[in-house]
C-alpha cells in the first residue's frame, strides 16, 4: 500500500513537469526558449542525448567521440544575418584537470559531421579554413590545441570556418561589484551562461560569459568588428558540437534562448534541471556550509570510513557466480587476512616470481598455511585458471606441497597452500651459513621429487607438465622430505590473466634449449630442468654462476668436460663428506647430463629417471657420448650474467613463466 501511494506521487510530480516545460517551448521556429529540454524536439546525433530530467547531455564520458544538438528547423538568414541567443552550459570533467576538448554555439547551412578532439565535432583535418564551410561557431574551449593556437585550456573564441579563432579570451567575467574581472574555470561543473550577440549592421559579435545566476555583465569578454554575411548562406541550422578526445568530460546545455532579428529572451533560471553533482563540485559546496557543522562531518565522516569503508575495503574480495563450485577450496579474504595478522613484513616468508608468500595460521583450525598473493590485471582467463588449479587441488602426492586452495580479490590471486617447516631446499644448498644436508637427505630429496614428476607426467589422469622445477621450488616439511611446489602457476600466464606474456619462458638454467626456440613446453622440457635440478643438488652450486671461473660458470659444461676427462666425481659438493656418497654420486650426476641433453629425443623418461635413482635400471653411459654443446644457447645464458635472470622480451620480467600448457593433451 505505501509503495503503491509513492508511485502515484512521483507521477504527479512528473506531470507538473511535463506541463512546464510544454509552454516552455514557445514553438516559434526562429524565435524560441528551451527552459530545460523535456519535450523538445532537437535532433541529435553522436553522444547527445535528452536526460529525464530535461538535461541535454552532449558528451558523457566516452572518448574521442563527438554529439551535435540542433533545433529541428532551419532559420532563415536571407534578409539579414542579425541574431541574438543565451545558453547555460556546464562541463564536469572525469577527474578535475583532466577534461575533454569543449564544445560550440554553432550556426551552419547542414547538420555538420566533424572529428572528435580538438575538431569540436566541428570539422575535420580536410576542411579546417575553407571558406566553402559557412560555419559560424563560439567554441567554449577545454583543452589547449597548439595546432590551431590555442593560448590555453580554458578559453571561449569565435571562430570562422576555421578552428583557429578570430579572436579568443581566457574565461573570465566582469564583476561589477568590485569592477574587475573574475577569472572562471570552464570545466568545473558549475552551471555558466553564455550570451552571444550579432548585429549586422555594426557587423559586430559580442560574447558574454558569467556565473548562472549573475546578471549579464555590461562589459563582454569577447568583442569584434565581423561581417558574417558572407558567411552565412539563407537557410542555416543552429545548435551545439562537442567533442571529447582521449580525456574526457560530460557536457550539458541546461537551457537556451535564440532569436533571429531581436533579443533573446531570458531564461529562467529556476526552471533549468540540475546537473549531476560531482564529487568536486560537491567539496565546494561544503565550504560554504558553517565551519562548525563542517566539523561535525568531518568526525562523522572519519568514524563511518573506520566503521565501514575500511574494514569492507580490507575484507574486500571477488566471487563470482561460476566460482560456486568450487566452494570448499575458497577461502574468505578475511580468513586469510586474520591468518597472517593483516600480511604483515613479520610473517614474510620469502618472495618470487610470481608475488610474495606470508606465513599463516588459520584460526578455525589452527592449521599453518603459506599464502602466496600474485598480482594480475585483468579477470580474463581466471575462470579456467581456478577451474584447473581446483582440479588441480585434488592431486595428492606426499612429495608435493598440497594446494588447499585459493581466494580473489580485485587485481589479485591468493593461493593457500600447506606450510613447510623446513623452508625451500636452495636455503640448505647455496646460504654457507646455514647447514648442509649430508648426501643421504639429498638422495632421498631427489627420489623424492622424482616421483612426484613421474606421477604428474604419466600417473595422474592427464598430463601435467611442472615448468618451473628448480632448487627454489622443492620445499622441505617436518622430516625434511622434499616436496615439489608451485605448480599450476606458469599456467597463469596462458589463460592471460598476468600480462606482459609475449614470450618469457621458466627460469634460466633451467631452461631447455627448444624451450627458448619454439615456446613449447612438454615433459621433456620438465625433464631438463629437473636434470639441472640434479646436478645443482650433487654439486652444491646454481646451475649459472657467473663468478666461478670461466669454464666452471655453466655447470653442466663444466660437469660433462670433467665426465669425459673421466674426472665426474671433482664436480660434487666440497662440503659432503667421502662415506658412501660415490656409487650414488656418479649416477646422480651422469642421469643430471643425460637429461640435460641438447636433444629432447635424447632425454630419458621421468619413469626411467626413478627407476635408476631407485636401483631398478641401470644407466646406459652410450647416450652421453656425443653430447654436443649447443653453442648458441649457451651464449645466450652468459649474456645475462645471473643465475636467476629470466630471459624475456617484456620490459620486467618476472622470474618464472611459461609457455603453452600445463595439461597437454597427448602423452
Ligand atoms: N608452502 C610453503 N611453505 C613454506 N615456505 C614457503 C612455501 N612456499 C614458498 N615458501 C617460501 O617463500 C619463498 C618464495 O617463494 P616463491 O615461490 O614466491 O619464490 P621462488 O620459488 O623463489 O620463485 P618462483 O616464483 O619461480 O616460484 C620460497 O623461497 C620459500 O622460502
Ligand atoms: C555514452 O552515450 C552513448 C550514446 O548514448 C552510449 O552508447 C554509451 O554507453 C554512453 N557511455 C557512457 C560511459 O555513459
Ligand atoms: C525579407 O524582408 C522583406 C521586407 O523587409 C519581407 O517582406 C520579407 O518577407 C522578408 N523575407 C523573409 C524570408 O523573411
Ligand atoms: C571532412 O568533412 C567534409 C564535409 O563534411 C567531408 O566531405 C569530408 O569527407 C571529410 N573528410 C574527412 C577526411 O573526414
Ligand atoms: C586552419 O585554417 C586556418 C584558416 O585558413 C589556417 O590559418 C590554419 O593554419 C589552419 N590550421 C590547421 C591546423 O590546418
Ligand atoms: C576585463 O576584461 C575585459 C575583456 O577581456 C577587458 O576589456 C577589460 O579591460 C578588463 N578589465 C579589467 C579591470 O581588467
Ligand atoms: C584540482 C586542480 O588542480 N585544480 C586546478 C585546475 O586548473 C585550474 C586553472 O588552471 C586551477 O585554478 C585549479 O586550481
Ligand atoms: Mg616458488
Amino acid at each position: 500500500m505505501a509503495l503503491h501511494m509513492k508511485t502515484s506521487e512521483t507521477m504527479s510530480t512528473f506531470v507538473i513537469i511535463l506541463a512546464l516545460n510544454f509552454t516552455a517551448l514557445l514553438g516559434q521556429r526562429d524565435n524560441f526558449v528551451y527552459n530545460g529540454f523535456i519535450g523538445s524536439n532537437l535532433q541529435l546525433d553522436g553522444l547527445a542525448e535528452i536526460k529525464l530530467n530535461g538535461l541535454l547531455q552532449l558528451t558523457n564520458l566516452t572518448n574521442q567521440q563527438t554529439g551535435h544538438a540542433y533545433h529541428p528547423f532551419v532559420i532563415n538568414f536571407k534578409n539579414s544575418s542579425s541574431f541574438s541567443t543565451t545558453f547555460v552550459f556546464a562541463i564536469v570533467a572525469e577527474m578535475p584537470n583532466r577534461t575533454g576538448h569543449g564544445f560550440a554555439f554553432t550556426i551552419s547551412p547542414s547538420h555538420i559531421g566533424g572529428s572528435p578532439a580538438e575538431y569540436l565535432g566541428i570539422l575535420n583535418i580536410t576542411n579546417n579554413g575553407s571558406s566553402s564551410n559557412h560555419i559560424f561557431a563560439i567554441e567554449v574551449d577545454t583543452s589547449r590545441s597548439l595546432e590551431f593556437g590555442d593560448k590555453d585550456n580554458n578559453h571561449v573564441g569565435i571562430d570562422v570556418n576555421s578552428l583557429n579563432s578570430i579572436e579568443s579570451a581566457t574565461a573570465a567575467y566582469f564583476n561589477e561589484k568590485e569592477g574587475k574581472n573574475d577569472s572562471l574555470y570552464l570545466s568545473s561543473g558549475d552551471p555558466m551562461q553564455v550570451w552571444i550577440d550579432y548585429d549586422a549592421v555594426k557587423k559586430r559579435v559580442d560574447v558574454a560569459l558569467a556565473p548562472m545566476g549573475v546578471t549579464r555583465p555590461r562589459i563582454p569578454l569577447l568583442s569584434t568588428q565581423l561581417d558574417l554575411s558572407l558567411v552565412f548562406v539563407d537557410q542555416m541550422y543552429v545548435g551545439f558540437s562537442a567533442s571529447n578526445g582521449n580525456l574526457q568530460s560530460s557536457q550539458y546545455i541546461l537551457g537556451w534562448s535564440f532569436n533571429k532579428d531581436g533579443e533573446a529572451q531570458n531564461l529562467d533560471i529556476t526552471r533549468l534541471p540540475p546537473v549531476p553533482r560531482t564529487k568536486q563540485s560537491k567539496r565546494r559546496h561544503g565550504q560554504t556550509i558553517g565551519l562548525s557543522v563542517g566539523i561535525v562531518m568531518v568526525v562523522l565522516i572519519a568514524l563511518f570510513w573506520e566503521l565501514y569503508i575500511v574494514r569492507r575495503k580490507r575484507y574486500d574480495e571477488i566471487r563470482e557466480d561460476w566460482e560456486k563450485e568450487y566452494g570448499p577450496q575458497r577461502f574468505s579474504y578475511k580468513d586469510l587476512y586474520k591468518a597472517t595478522e593483516g600480511f604483515k613484513d613479520k610473517a614474510l616468508l620469502g618472495s618470487g616470481g610470481f608475488g610474495k608468500v606470508y606465513r599463516g595460521t588459520l584460526q578455525k583450525s589452527k592449521v599453518k598455511v603459506a599464502i602466496k598473493r600474485v598480482s594480475h590485471e585483468s579477470t580474463q582467463g581466471m575462470k579456467e585458471f581456478i577451474a584447473e588449479i581446483a582440479s588441480l587441488g585434488k592431486l595428492r602426492h606426499r612429495n608435493m606441497v598440497p594446494l588447499q586452495g585459493y581466494c580473489r580479490r580485485s587485481g589479485e590471486l591468493l593461493l593457500v597452500y600447506d606450510y613447510m617447516s623446513n623452508g625451500s631446499l636452495d636455503q640448505y644448498l647455496f646460504n654457507n651459513e646455514r647447514l648442509k644436508l649430508s648426501w643421504t637427505q639429498r638422495y632421498k630429496i631427489l627420489q623424492g621429487i622424482g616421483s612426484a614428476l613421474a606421477y604428474l607426467h604419466e600417473e595422474w589422469e592427464q598430463v601435467v607438465l611442472h615448468r618451473d622445477v628448480k632448487a627454489s621450488n622443492v620445499l622441505l616439511d617436518g622430516e625434511f622430505n622434499g616436496r615439489l611446489g608451485d605448480f599450476g602457476l606458469a599456467r597463469l600466464y596462458d589463460h592471460g590473466a598476468i600480462p606482459q606474456t609475449t614470450h618469457v619462458v621458466g627460469t634460466l638454467g633451467y631452461l631447455a634449449p627448444e624451450l627458448t626456440r619454439t615456446g613449447k613446453a612438454t615433459t621433456k622440457t620438465d625433464v631438463f630442468a629437473f636434470g639441472a635440478f640434479m646436478l645443482e643438488v650433487a654439486c652444491g652450486r646454481r646451475p649459472i654462476e657467473p663468478q666461478e671461473l670461466p669454464e666452471k660458470i655453466i655447470l653442466v659444461d663444466w660437469v660433462h668436460e670433467c665426465w669425459r676427462k673421466g674426472t665426474i666425481l671433482e664436480t660434487s659438493d666440497p662440503s659432503l663428506g667421502d662415506d658412501d656418497v660415490v656409487e650414488h654420486m656418479e649416477l646422480v650426476l651422469k642421469l643430471g647430463l643425460l637429461c640435460s641433453h641438447p636433444l629432447p629425443d635424447a632425454r630419458p623418461s621421468m619413469r626411467y629417471i626413478l627407476h635408476c635413482l631407485d636401483g631398478e635400471a641401470v644407466l646406459s653411459e652410450q647416450a652421453l657420448e656425443g653430447f654436443p654443446i649447443d653453442a648458441s644457447a649457451a651464449t645466450a645464458v652468459i649474456g645475462y650474467g645471473s643465475s636467476s635472470v629470466v630471459a624475456s622480451n617484456a620490459s620486467s620480467p618476472p622470474q618464472s613463466c611459461s609457455v603453452n600448457s600445463l595439461v597437454s593433451s597427448g602423452r
